[in-house]
């Protein structure tokens, strides 16, 4: 099997807080929009010690990283290997090397089928990419639920808002240089991030523009212009990982998506881009998203379903 591990951090970052007690409040805001499961005794803003003891032996463990980091690298390199393929020459290193690499995604049971047909639905700007970006990332909240509330722990809510400041109170932003030099400040320099992102998240939300676009349309833009910045704002430039493969506890790094599970941060993110789901089904007179909707009306079906052999539901 080709080895998709040593492919370089840097090609899959590219896509893509700590606990005070004193802030722990009950809040409500652990369902999911439109979908039905409902284990949480409670919820908290808090990502507490405790949660991530609880999911760290998982997310962290080499098959669960493994399989995160090579979802979102296909995602961002199937179409350029499809390509090598039709049009590099026979025998040349570049074909070689887009085989190898979905050959190896095929035994991961990460690809499946005819690839350039694959490609064109499930790259990151394909036909339904945008639909498995926040199914998968939804079936990864859910695992989450299960699992702090079969160990009695409160699950934990995602951002209703955004922070507005990069020193939050409760979630300041890691200071680090600037990732491109501007002549400002770092402190200047993220927080114009900041402030702009907070923009696009607004207008991402606006029901005018919600009525007009497609969930996967949506949720591309909400990819693009809300996730991947998150990622990099609350990325620690003191990265916790020792090489590119550290599958220790303690390799939390926020941007790889091999790592950035273990960091709290990742749910505060992704149960603010799961809510974007919700606003959107509302735009759109829908009151349930399901895979199967089994002719239930105002339920919207699932297009975008991809999220491998990873069974997340195991997890009940
Ligand atoms: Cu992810």
């Amino acid at each position: 099997m080709t080895e998709l591990r040593r492919i370089p951090f840097k090609a899959v970052v590219v896509a893509v807080f700590l606990a005070c007690p004193s802030l722990a409040r009950a809040s409500t805001r652990c369902d999911l929009p439109g979908d039905n499961l409902r284990v949480c005794s409670s919820c908290f803003d808090r990502v507490s010690d405790d949660a991530l003891d609880v999911l760290k032996p998982v997310v962290g463990a080499e098959e669960h990283r493994r399989w995160h980091h090579n979802w979102h690298l296909l995602r961002y390199r199937i179409a350029g290997d499809v390509k090598a393929l039709s049009e590099s020459p026979k025998g040349s290193t570049e074909r070689r090397l887009a085989q190898d690499e979905l050959d190896g995604w095929r035994d991961m049971g990460l690809l499946v089928g005819d690839a350039q047909e694959f490609s064109k639905l499930h790259s990151v700007s394909g036909e339904i990419s945008g639909e498995d970006f926040l199914y998968m990332h939804r079936e990864m909240l859910k695992m989450e639920q299960r699992m702090l509330a079969a160990q009695g722990k409160p699950c934990v809510a995602g951002w209703k808002e955004l922070p507005a400041s990069i020193s939050d109170h409760s979630w300041p932003a890691p200071l680090k240089a600037p990732d491109h030099p501007t002549g400002d400040s770092p402190s200047a320099f993220w927080q114009k991030k900041l402030d702009l992102l907070r923009r696009n998240d607004a207008m991402l939300r606006d029901p005018k523009y919600l009525r007009l676009v497609s969930l996967n349309h949506m949720a591309q833009d909400v990819e693009l212009y809300v996730h991947n910045v998150l990622h990099l704002l609350y990325s620690d430039a003191a990265s916790h990982c020792h090489g590119d493969w550290d599958a220790s506890s303690t390799c939390d790094d926020l941007m790889p998506p091999w790592s950035s599970p273990l960091n709290p941060h990742f749910w505060k993110i992704h149960g603010h881009i799961d809510d974007f789901i919700g606003l959107w089904l509302e735009a759109h007179d829908y009151k349930e998203i399901a895979s199967d909707c089994a002719g239930r009306p105002a339920c919207y079906q699932w297009r975008g379903t991809w999220v491998g052999k990873m069974d997340m539901s195991a997890h009940r």
